[in-house]
């Protein structure tokens, strides 16, 4: 692998210029899960957690009293913490529709989103690309799901090679991807993988879960995003610093040192 720098240098996409550099400063590949459904709690720990991670990640509309007031002070603790904000609203849609979603729902405070490549390139681009180079928007790109963690899921291999073709071959909005292993050698692309509990192997719901360590050394992704197991214990704030240290240990181990 490249040093995350080095990486910096070959990334077009500006979210991922962003990204690079500040996982390098912050010395994090951790993106926290915050799955609460109460506003102000979600606030709270994402002001805790902000000096460990490099993104937050949330579910819009699983939020009770989601609004702009509510936004604005998440977008607050994203400049005073400088980590990304990533809502996971999943996309999936014709290209005018996903635009008139996005605008609404997504681009005014979120840094980043995740679309499945289902509906396909010529989507995609026409609804994000206007958006991404829109000086007013935050949202500076998006994550294609190129596979899920969850038991029986129906991304085959021929779903997730086309997924990959896509982001390659739009580099300039598409920072990476939500997969379960590496799937691309374009190295300004991110590898960002769910599923990640250092105690528990499933929920029991379908979700499916593995150590930092597989997810990182074996799987080789880059960023890991890990939910209940630091947002559901009792004492989150030492989670965040085990799960911080473990991730960033397997990804320094696997980079040059200089
Ligand atoms: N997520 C997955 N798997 C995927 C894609 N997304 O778990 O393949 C999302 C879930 C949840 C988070 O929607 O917000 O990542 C994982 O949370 P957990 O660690 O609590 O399971």
């Amino acid at each position: 692998r490249l040093s995350l720098q080095q990486r910096e240098k070959l990334a077009t996409c500006p979210v991922s210029k962003r990204l690079f550099s500040l996982m390098h400063t912050k010395a994090t590949n951790l993106c926290l899960a915050i799955d609460y459904e109460e506003g102000e709690r979600i606030l709270e720990l994402a002001d805790k957690a902000g000096p460990f991670v490099c993104a937050v990640k949330v579910h819009a509309d699983t939020i009770d009293e989601f609004n702009e007031s509510w936004t604005s002070k998440l977008v607050a603790l994203a400049n005073k913490h400088d980590f990304l904000i990533f809502e996971d609203r999943k996309f999936a849609d014709t290209g005018n529709t996903l635009s008139m979603q996005v605008k609404r729902n997504a681009a005014s405070w979120a840094d980043i989103v995740t679309v499945y490549g289902i509906a396909g390139e010529k989507s995609i681009r026409s609804a994000f690309q206007p958006i991404i180079a829109d000086p007013s928007t935050r949202l500076k790109g998006i994550l294609l799901i190129a596979q899920l963690s969850c038991e029986g899921n129906l991304c085959d291999t021929e779903y997730t090679n086309g997924t990959r073709r896509i982001a390659e071959a739009n580099q300039d909005i598409v920072c990476g991807f939500i997969t379960q292993e590496k799937i691309s050698d374009k190295l300004g692309l991110i590898h960002w993988t769910p599923g990640v509990s250092l105690d528990e192997t499933t929920d029991g719901k379908g979700q499916q879960w593995r150590s930092v360590e597989k997810a990182i050394m074996e799987q080789q992704n880059d960023i890991v995003i890990v939910g209940r197991a630091i947002c559901n214990k009792t004492t989150p704030a030492s989670e965040l610093r085990r799960y911080r240290d473990a991730a960033w240990e397997a990804l320094s181990a696997a980079m040059p040192k200089h």
